[in-house]
């Protein structure tokens, strides 16, 4: 040290050295922060999905919810060129009344196959959450082990938009999910209303929760919902000693033989579970892996998947029509206007209908 510096050490100026401390800020966060913020190009998308980058597939989904035209397209884009990676998924649907114990059961379900080295993505059709905003984010902490499982990627439901709407971004997260390398696909579902038949035109696999000892009436499942299921799974099945169980797998199996044999050539079953406890999980995944390889061998699976994607083809039509025609600014301006007339009865709804339609062809 030079006498100079050291002469300086005694002046009340002087600044004393410290000790080097550590990085206080975490690097991965930093990196997630940046990821988070800065703008991605079309190739940082595809690249950060195809290298299974969480925060980048987040904000790709993002775009693929966004009403804005520009994020539509650039979501289109990465969808077109993450496609050669998709498909390779087992997709599930899951669904049953509130209160069944779905999420307990994507906790459980989804803990025990990402521990037999799956990776699972799961995703949610919530046709309430329009009105109760965020009713998954609920959810995401009622699945707490599971969102902080590094193999599991967990989406809450689009809050905004009709079902179609809704369920058409959810379609288009699943290749993106697929792409980032997720391998199994779960998608939640409230079976109460139509969202199920639109799950069901997006998996493989469709199971239904169900409860022991309450009528199918009372449990307010519909029976078009029942006879989409490939399996039904009484949940909460804590002691399956019990008589009563027993007797509920047999009305269930009773049910569901109503039905017309499916074109799959799987007889549904019937199967118990506890959610809360872990048991009847591990053979109800082999169940689902019985239904997969059989329908792979009689070309059931392909042949559904085809006939999926031929289906969101024309839903995709509907929709982008509907959502290009109610943002249309000659639309927009006159619907409130044409639609008070309707009420009003001075115009039919039909030639308001064709007044719409022809302010939108301008
Ligand atoms: N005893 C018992 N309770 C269970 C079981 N599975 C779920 N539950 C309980 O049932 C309640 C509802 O479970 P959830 O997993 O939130 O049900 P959900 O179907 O996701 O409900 P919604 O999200 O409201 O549609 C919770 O208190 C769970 O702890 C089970 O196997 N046994
Ligand atoms: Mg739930």
């Amino acid at each position: 040290m030079s006498k100079n510096k050291e002469a300086n050490n005694d002046s009340s100026l002087s600044v004393s050295k410290g000790v080097e401390s550590g990085n206080s800020i975490n690097p991965d966060s930093l990196q997630n922060f940046r990821d988070r913020n800065k703008s991605l190009t079309l190739s940082d998308y595809v690249d950060g999905i195809r290298n299974g980058n969480r925060t980048i597939l987040s904000r790709a989904i993002t775009l693929i919810e966004s009403t804005r035209s520009e994020h539509q397209d650039l979501a289109q884009e990465i969808i077109e060129q993450c496609l050669p990676e998709t498909g390779e998924s087992i997709r599930i649907g899951i669904t049953g009344v509130p209160g069944v114990g779905k999420s307990t059961f994507i906790e459980t379900m989804g803990n025990y196959i990402t521990g037999n080295g799956r990776k699972l993505a799961v995703l949610a059709i919530d046709p309430s959450s329009t009105k109760t905003r965020g009713s998954i984010l609920g959810d995401k902490t009622r699945m707490e082990t599971l969102a902080n499982n590094p193999d599991a990627f967990i989406r809450p439901s689009p809050t905004a938009g009709s079902l179609g709407g809704v369920a058409r971004k959810t379609r288009e997260t699943i290749y993106l999910c697929e792409a980032a390398g997720y391998d199994t696909i779960f998608i939640e579902t409230v079976g109460v209303g139509q969202s199920e038949t639109a799950v069901h035109s997006m998996v493989d696999f469709f199971l239904l929760l169900m409860l022991a000892g309450a009528g199918d009436e009372l449990q307010g499942i519909k029976r078009g919902i029942m006879e989409m299921a490939d399996t039904i799974a009484i949940n909460k099945v804590d002691d399956s000693t019990d008589k009563h169980i027993q007797q509920a797998v047999r009305e269930y199996k009773n049910a569901l033989h109503l039905y017309p044999p499916s074109e799959s050539g799987w007889e549904p079953k019937v199967t118990t579970c506890s959610a809360l406890k872990g048991t009847g999980i591990e053979e109800l995944w082999e169940l689902i892996q019985d239904y997969i390889s059989a329908t792979n061998e009689n070309g059931y699976f392909e042949r559904q998947r085809n006939r999926q994607a031929k289906h969101w083809m024309y839903e995709s039509i509907n929709n982008r029509l509907q959502d290009a025609f109610y943002n249309d600014p000659n639309v927009k301006r006159q619907r409130k206007k044409i639609e008070r007339k309707v009420l009003e009865g001075t115009i039919s709804s039909f030639k308001a209908a064709q007044k719409l339609i022809d302010l939108y062809n301008k």
